[in-house]
């Protein structure tokens, strides 16, 4: 049965939206479409890239990614272009940026925001038992909420005709449930698809249900409050890791493929490990923000002597490890 009866709708931004309307829309309704991100040539040649390696990847099979769907994780690693087109691209960075509230943003065109006036300090009881407190005030709304963001997910998915819808999910589910789907806490995850052909109802366009990304867990979607990211090539869908989504059966005798990749901060872990996925050999060929963004930067909690925290494929000032 198709979801023909929904009115739900999707926003939607061309260029010609401020990032801030667009983000606020995405906060609001925990769903966007992004039009005309890259031109169809520039898709074209990414999938063609992709080609030779959906030819021998894995299906799917379970109640979760149907048999008849296959997916490219590595896709970073194929060829730069693909960190040029999407994780260079200003949109989206500038997008994840007002989205994740990082202390450093990605995007050229974003003001750094005030540091959090939280800090620790050398606290003495009175009889010289030095312990270290931390002190200060933090609103999760304004941030910041993480030191960067960077790759937490990702993969190019082709539902092959025949693929039969997927279940509704969230997908932060997968940190559940020691990150809890609550709605009161910063967002921890953004998620991006482009669409590499046409997305159409009838081809598995994702579908979405708008707000659900504020509902308590226990409540269920109903097939009239589903929505369809029916979008032209080019065109991203962007959603929170609160989301309810999912892929749609495809009903033609064409594959639709997507290039889905999400961002979290650094503070959680990769569902996929990225720099396994992209080792440190090929992850040294792109650019310096797509070496950080698959997560080759340390920061906040985490550091490793004897590297550039910047970038953890060149030696530091710190010594030996
Ligand atoms: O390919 C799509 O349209 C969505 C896939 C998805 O949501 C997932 O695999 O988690
Ligand atoms: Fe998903």
């Amino acid at each position: 049965m198709g979801e023909t009866m929904s009115n739900a709708e999707i926003f939607r931004s061309g260029a010609e939206k401020s990032t801030a309307q667009v983000a606020q829309a995405l906060l609001r309704d925990g769903v966007v479409i992004l039009d005309d991100v890259l031109p169809a040539a520039v898709v074209d040649r990414l999938s063609e890239k992709l080609q030779p390696h959906f030819d021998t990847s894995q299906s799917g099979g379970d109640a979760f990614m149907d048999a008849a769907t296959s997916t490219v994780t590595a896709f970073w690693g194929i060829h730069p272009e693909f960190s040029e087109q999407l994780l260079l691209n200003q949109r989206i960075l500038e997008l994840a940026d007002a989205v994740l509230l990082p202390e450093n943003p990605m995007a050229a065109s974003t003001v750094r925001p005030a540091k959090a006036s939280y800090a620790a300090r050398l606290a003495d009881p009175g009889d010289g038992c030095l312990q270290i407190v931390s002190e200060g005030t933090w609103d999760p709304a304004r941030g910041p909420n993480c030191h960067h963001y960077r790759l937490v997910a990702g993969d190019s998915i082709r539902l092959h005709p025949g693929c039969k819808d997927q279940p509704l999910h969230r997908d932060q589910g997968v940190w559940e449930p020691y990150v809890p789907n609550d709605p009161s806490t910063p967002q921890h995850e953004m998620i991006f698809n482009l669409a590499a052909i046409n997305f159409t109802e009838a081809n598995g366009a994702t579908r979405f249900v708008p707000g659900s990304h504020l509902w308590p867990k226990e409540r269920l979607a109903t097939r009239g409050e589903v929505a369809r990211a029916e979008m032209p090539k080019g065109a991203v869908a962007v959603w929170l890791g609160r989301t309810l989504h999912g892929y749609g059966a495809n009903h033609t005798d064409v594959p639709r493929p997507g290039i889905i990749f999400g961002f979290g901060p650094d503070w959680l872990t990769q569902e996929c490990n990225l720099c396994l996925a992209v080792p440190p050999e090929v992850a040294r060929t792109l650019p310096l923000q797509a070496i950080q963004l698959l997560g080759y930067r340390a920061g906040g909690g985490n550091s490793l002597k004897g590297r550039n925290a910047e970038n953890l494929l060149e030696p530091g000032k710190s010594g030996a490890l």
